[in-house]
């Protein structure tokens, strides 16, 4: 597979070994493998992608957005271990510094731990359809948009590269990872939620819903954060005033993340055959949102 925005780079004293449609990950020259490499470097690109597939342009400082972001959440988040190498930066090369996390290799758990506040996406296609969302019963009469009782945790299973993730009960995660693994998988993924979400509402944000990936420290087996964290591209972020007062869903969801591009795309392309590429007008709007996410959040 090829990226044609802003592609892998050569990177002195590091080689590339995985892209996935956003991020490349890196190990030092000379390991084998992620697996025997004493640290991975995680380079977030400008790359943006919207119903699996990736789009052109990419969105201008995305990738230095998304990282700050995430880096700002692991250290909200500091009691929860997670895989940042403190005092990584010296090992970062110049050419990604600002866009890359230099992180422990973890044995990651092949599940996409996603909790959902509120009701929308592909969420609310299944609520209209069987009023439950992966399976969880939910009260009847809710709308796109809604407030959930209850945060929700609905896992997915890790799809091998190119495939579409796929939504498993909690019951499949027991069978895969184990029943105390799973349930600490859960169980901190809420937790998280629920601090993230507060947090982010204090800033007139609200965090919809989210998507974790843990791992096992390879020595301890402590379950550990990994990935990015609380991101617009692994989260949707609403304008907590807009949807207090929107009347319709648009209004409501005045979105932080990707939105403007899945909507667009949305009503410009029939996902077949290559996408179009992105207006400038929608890819300024979208960058402006990034920014402007960072600065209600991190207050930068
Ligand atoms: C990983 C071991 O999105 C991914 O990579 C970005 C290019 C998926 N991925 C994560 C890992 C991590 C992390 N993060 C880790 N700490 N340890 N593997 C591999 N692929």
């Amino acid at each position: 597979m090829t990226w044609t925005a802003a592609s892998p780079t050569t990177l002195p004293g590091w080689r590339h070994v995985y892209s996935g449609k956003v991020r490349d990950l890196y190990v030092p020259d000379g390991t084998a493998s992620a697996d025997e490499a004493d640290a991975l470097l995680v380079v977030a690109s400008d790359r943006v992608s919207a119903f699996d597939v990736v789009l052109e342009p990419g969105i201008p400082d995305k990738g230095a957005l998304l990282t700050r972001l995430s880096l700002w959440w692991f250290d909200r988040l500091a009691d929860v271990p997670n895989h940042l190498i403190a005092d990584g930066e010296a090992r970062i090369p110049a050419d990604v510094a600002g866009r890359a996390m230099l992180v422990r290799p973890l044995e990651m758990y092949p599940i996409e731990c996603v909790v959902r506040g509120y009701l929308t996406g592909s969420g609310w296609a299944e609520y209209q359809r069987e009023q439950s969302v992966c399976g969880v019963p939910l009260p009847a009469g809710l709308h796109d948009g809604d407030r959930l009782p209850e945060p929700i945790y609905t896992p997915a299973f890790k799809a091998p590269h190119g495939e579409h993730d796929e939504n498993i009960g909690f019951d499949r995660t027991v069978e895969l990872v184990g029943a105390d693994a799973a349930a600490r998988l859960r169980d901190t993924s809420l937790d998280v939620y629920r601090r993230a979400s507060a947090i982010a509402e204090r800033r007139g944000l609200i965090l919809a819903d989210t998507k974790f990936e843990f791992g096992a420290d390879r020595a301890s087996g402590e379950l550990t954060l990994a990935d990015e964290v609380v991101t617009s591209d692994s989260s949707r972020y609403w304008d907590a005033a807009a949807w207090r007062t929107g009347t319709g869903p648009a209004e409501r969801m005045a979105s932080f993340d990707k939105q403007i591009v899945r909507d667009w795309l949305a009503a410009h392309w029939d996902r077949t055959g290559t996408p179009p590429r992105l207006p400038d007008e929608v890819v300024q709007r979208t960058a402006a949102r990034y920014r402007e996410l960072l600065e209600r959040l991190t207050g930068a």
